[in-house]
C-alpha cells in the first residue's frame, strides 16, 4: 500500500517544469523556394508515434560485410562499410565480391526478436549503402541481390519480420552510389551534367520503386547528401521529397535528404531545420536541452569507436551496456531518440558482442522501459547523479540514477509551485520512499533522497508531482558568521 506524502516545500526551487522549449522561429525574412516545407514540430499522429520510440535500431549490412573490414591480409582502418574506397581495395575486385554474398544463416525473424528484446521499437535497415549494392532486386540496376546466389530480396524479408515483430521500419538510402555510370562528386563538366541527369532519374526511380514494393515502411533514412553535386539539386530534391511524401501519408524524412537553394543542408538559410527531425546527431549527444533548438532528433550510435558495417577486428573502445543505455537514456531526457548500429558479418549472424550488448540492454528494459517509451525532457535542471525524463502524457518523472553518490544520497531541486504525491522505485513500487528517507536541505530549495540500495545497474525512481505545493516548512535561521 503505497502511502500518500504530501510533502512540503520550503522556499521556491530554481528549475521550473516546462515544456520542450520551442524551435526558435524563422529567424529572418529571407525568401527560399527550397527551404524548410513547415516551421515547428509535425504535430500528427505519426510523428507523434515517432517521438515516442525512445530506442532504436540501425542496421548496416551489405556485401562489405564480406570483408569484415580486411582485404588481402590488410586491417582496413577506416569505417568498414568504406572498403571500397580504400586504395588497397581493387575496384573490380570489390564490384565482384556480390557473387559470392550468400548469407546463409540470415534469418530475419531471429534479427528481430532479439531487437523486440533489446526494446526496440524502430529499425533502419540500409537497402543501398555508397557502393551501390541493393539489397533488393531493383529493376533499375543489375547490381542487386537478385544477381547473388542468395537471390531472395532481403528488404522484403526484414520489412516483414520487423513489422510482425511490431517494430516499426524506416529504409536507409544512399544518394551516394559508387556503382553508377552518371554518380558525380562534383559537376565540372557538361558531360558531368548530362550523366547526372540520368543517376538523378534513377535515384528518383529507385526511391518510388522502394516505396512502392514496401509501403509498410513509416519513412526514409536519408545518407550520403553531402557531395556538390547533390547539393545543387534543391528544386530537384525538393520535388522528389513532396513527391514520395504523396506516395505514404505520414511517412518521415529527416533532416539529411536536401539542401536549400543557397547549398544549406539540415538547416535552410533561415536556420529553420529541413525535414521532420534533425539528423545531425550521429556518434555524438547533445549536452543541453537548447543544443536541440526545440527540434525532434536522433542520435545514431555505434558500439565501437566508428563501424556500422561488419569489421572483424574492432579497434579501440567498444561502449558497454550501461554506456548505451546512459546516451539512450539522455537522448530521452533532451527529447530525442536513441539508435544503436548493428552490423551483421557476411553470413547473415548478428555478432557475439552485439547480441551480449542486445540482451543486456533488454534486461534493463524490461524493468525500466517507463523511463524511455513516451517519454521526453523533464524540465528540470539536470542532476550531477543522472537523468530525469517525464511521461508525455503523465506528471511522472523518472529519476534515472547513473551516478549513485558515496553518500547514499541523490539531490533534488523540485520545479516551482509543485508537490510531491508520490516517490518510489520503478523496479519495485511497493517500495515508497519515507519522510526518514527525504530528508530537506536547510535552505529549503533541494531535498536529499536516500537511496534504498547502491545500485549495481541504472535505477530509476518514480516521482509523481501534484500541484499543491502544501504549508511552507519550518524555517531554519541563516548562519551568523
Ligand atoms: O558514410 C556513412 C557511413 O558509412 C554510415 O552509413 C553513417 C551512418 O549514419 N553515415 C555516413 C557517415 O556520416
Amino acid at each position: 500500500m503505497r502511502k500518500l506524502f504530501l510533502w512540503i516545500l520550503i522556499g521556491m526551487s530554481v528549475a521550473a517544469t516546462a515544456q520542450v522549449p520551442p524551435a526558435a522561429p524563422h529567424r529572418s525574412s529571407i525568401y527560399l523556394k527550397y527551404g524548410t516545407h513547415r516551421l515547428g514540430q509535425r504535430q500528427d499522429a505519426m510523428m507523434e508515434r515517432w517521438r515516442n520510440y525512445g530506442l532504436g535500431q540501425f542496421i548496416h549490412w551489405g556485401v562489405y560485410a564480406l570483408t569484415g573490414g580486411h582485404w588481402n591480409g590488410k586491417i582496413y582502418p577506416g569505417a568498414a562499410e568504406w572498403i571500397r574506397s580504400w586504395k588497397e581495395m581493387p575496384k573490380d575486385a570489390y564490384d565482384n565480391l556480390y557473387k559470392e554474398f550468400n548469407p546463409s544463416q540470415f534469418d530475419a525473424k531471429a534479427w528481430a526478436r532479439q531487437a523486440k528484446e533489446m526494446g526496440a521499437r524502430y529499425v533502419i535497415f540500409t537497402t543501398k549503402h555508397h557502393d551501390g549494392f541493393c539489397m533488393w532486386p531493383s529493376k533499375y540496376t543489375n547490381y542487386t541481390i537478385a544477381a547473388t546466389s542468395y537471390k531472395k530480396d532481403i528488404v522484403k524479408e526484414v520489412v516483414e519480420a520487423y513489422t510482425n515483430e511490431g517494430i516499426d521500419v524506416y529504409l536507409y538510402f544512399s544518394v551516394i552510389d559508387w556503382n553508377h555510370p552518371g554518380y558525380r562528386v562534383s559537376l565540372k563538366t557538361a558531360e558531368d551534367k548530362k550523366e547526372y541527369e540520368s543517376f538523378k532519374t534513377f535515384t528518383a526511380n529507385q526511391l518510388k520503386e522502394l516505396l512502392t514494393l514496401y509501403p509498410q515502411t513509416k519513412g526514409l533514412w536519408f545518407d550520403g547528401t553531402w557531395d556538390a553535386a547533390w547539393v545543387q539539386q534543391a528544386g530537384f530534391a525538393d520535388s522528389l521529397e513532396k513527391e514520395l511524401r504523396a506516395m505514404i501519408p505520414g511517412l518521415i524524412i529527416g533532416s539529411r535528404f536536401r539542401a536549400d537553394e543557397y547549398g544549406r543542408r539540415h538547416f535552410d538559410t533561415n536556420g529553420d531545420l529541413m525535414g521532420d527531425y534533425e539528423q545531425g546527431w550521429e556518434r555524438k549527444l547533445p549536452n543541453t536541452i537548447e543544443d536541440v533548438h526545440g527540434n525532434d532528433w536522433d542520435c545514431v550510435m555505434t558500439i565501437p569507436e566508428n563501424q556500422w558495417g561488419y569489421h572483424s577486428k574492432w579497434l579501440g573502445h567498444v561502449k558497454t551496456s550501461t554506456e548505451l543505455i546512459e546516451m539512450m537514456v539522455r537522448s530521452v531526457s533532451l527529447a530525442g531518440n536513441f539508435v544503436l548500429n548493428f552490423g551483421p558479418d557476411g553470413k547473415g549472424l548478428i555478432r557475439p558482442e552485439e547480441t551480449r550488448l542486445a540482451k543486456e540492454i533488454g534486461q534493463w528494459m524490461k524493468v525500466n522501459a517507463a523511463a524511455i517509451y513516451d517519454a521526453t525532457y523533464a524540465g528540470f535542471e539536470k542532476p550531477e547523479w543522472g537523468y530525469i525524463t517525464k511521461n508525455r502524457n503523465a506528471e511522472k518523472y523518472y529519476l534515472v540514477v547513473f551516478n549513485s553518490p558515496v553518500k547514499g544520497a541523490i539531490n533534488l531541486k523540485l520545479p516551482a509551485g509543485k508537490g510531491i504525491s508520490k516517490l518510489y522505485d520503478l523496479d519495485n513500487n511497493s517500495n515508497s520512499y519515507t519522510p526518514e528517507e527525504v530528508h530537506k536541505s536547510s535552505s529549503g530549495s533541494e531535498f536529499y533522497i536516500h537511496l534504498k540500495s547502491q545500485p549495481a545497474t541504472p535505477k530509476v525512481i518514480v516521482l509523481e508531482l501534484s500541484d499543491n505545493e502544501g504549508k511552507s516548512g519550518v524555517q531554519y535561521e541563516k548562519a551568523k558568521t
